[in-house]
């Protein structure tokens, strides 16, 4: 049981090696929003929103997230004992429109301290089966078709077992076409479109057929499903949804309608591990392989991400690159490392997340912290 006697939010400052630019925007200098959450007893969770500075991908960013979780979540789970995390998504929903990510990051804290008092692995109280987890990594948008594949050359070199490559209109085709004619049709190399695209590119997008995708993530809009279906009807390659996958409803909907043949989760976006496994569930009784999303989360996040991908049904890569990717150094002990065939170790002996925040890093990073009980 667990009872939430004060939480802390903090805002971090957390600069990115290089900018990371997808269709709908891009972002530099992280903003990211961490919670501490401090049970009775004096024990501690963590969690991370993973909203952005813009409401570019979603419509939550790091400031609404703030707000909904102080004025309307927080109230519902400090000074209560919580028997089982299942009971909190419920919970934050309850008559709460959207701000899927604000309810995720509440929800996942209390999931990590309940590990954590239980002295068990998130992963494991999870239901986590894998000790390692593939990653792959995301690219996001480049100057050109060579700047592309050196980058693409180079992260296939380095073991990540899948190349995913930001698209948008002018920057697509030959930009992919350039990829795989460098690395090679056994390369597996995906492309993500961030919504870019409407159902007037069909001919277009249809191109993409060429080049042995092992998906095309969300070309259409981030909140529709049904279209999907249409492009999905008249393509070989596999479209993956991301963006428009809010919940367990939603891959109903793309079942039903054909919409979509692998689904991307992101614990983050869809309010919480409870949600998530729901979706895992009903996918793989489906048939459909599910992998798990980032959203350039710092450690404590990226944490939450490797526990969830050790579920049986994460079958394919993720988006859960080491933390030298993203940062010069990141924000927990030991950081988040791949071996050199893209595995990433599942702190499966470990209780909690199993990584420690860095508090020093933490407290010259925060910007603006407040404290709620
Ligand atoms: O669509 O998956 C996406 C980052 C920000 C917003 C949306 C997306 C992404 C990524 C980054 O692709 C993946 C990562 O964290 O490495
Ligand atoms: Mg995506």
């Amino acid at each position: 049981m667990v009872h939430v006697e004060k939480i802390i939010l903090r805002e971090i400052s957390l600069p990115l090696r290089e900018r990371f630019q997808i269709s709908s925007g891009g972002v530099l200098d992280r903003r990211v929003l961490l919670l501490e959450f401090i049970d009775a007893d004096g024990a501690v969770g963590w969690s991370e929103s993973v909203a952005g500075e813009q409401p570019y991908y979603y419509p939550d960013t790091i400031d609404t997230s703030w707000l909904v979780i102080r004025d309307y979540l927080a109230p519902r789970i400090i000074g209560r004992d919580i028997d089982d995390p299942r009971t909190v998504a419920p919970m934050l929903a309850d008559g709460v429109r959207g701000n899927l990510m604000p309810r995720g990051a509440v929800e996942m804290g209390i999931w990590e301290l309940t590990a954590g008092k239980q002295g068990i692995a998130l992963s494991k109280l999870l239901g986590g089966t894998r000790q390692r987890i593939g990653t792959g990594i995301s690219l996001g948008l480049q100057e050109s078709p060579e700047a592309l594949v050196e980058k693409a050359t180079a992260s296939h070199a380095a073991g990540y077992r899948k190349i995913k490559i930001k698209i948008k209109p002018g920057a697509d085709i030959d930009y992919v076409r350039a990829v795989y004619d460098a690395l090679g049709p056994k390369v597996p190399i995906m492309v993500d479109a961030n919504n870019a695209y409407t159902l007037d590119d069909t001919e277009h997008l249809k191109q993409f057929d060429d080049f042995n995708l092992m998906m095309l993530e969300q070309p259409l809009a981030w909140d529709d499903v049904r279209r999907h279906a249409d492009l999905q009807a008249v393509m070989r390659t596999p479209i993956c949804l991301d963006e428009s996958i809010t919940g367990v409803d939603r891959v109903q909907d793309m079942l039903a309608w054909k919409s979509g043949k692998i689904v991307n989760i992101k614990p983050g976006r869809v309010a919480g591990f409870g949600p998530s496994l729901a979706i895992h569930d009903l996918c793989q009784a489906n048939d459909i392989p599910v992998w798990c999303g980032g959203m350039l989360e710092s450690g404590v996040g990226r944490a939450h991400n490797v526990a969830l991908a050790s579920l049986p049904n994460f079958s394919l890569p993720g988006d859960v690159s080491p933390s030298c990717r993203y940062w010069e150094q990141d924000i927990v002990l030991p950081e988040w490392t791949m071996d050199e065939n893209g595995m990433v170790d599942v702190p499966v002996d470990k209780p909690g997340m199993g990584v420690t925040v860095d508090r020093d890093r933490v407290d010259n990073l925060t910007v603006h912290s407040e404290t709620l009980k």
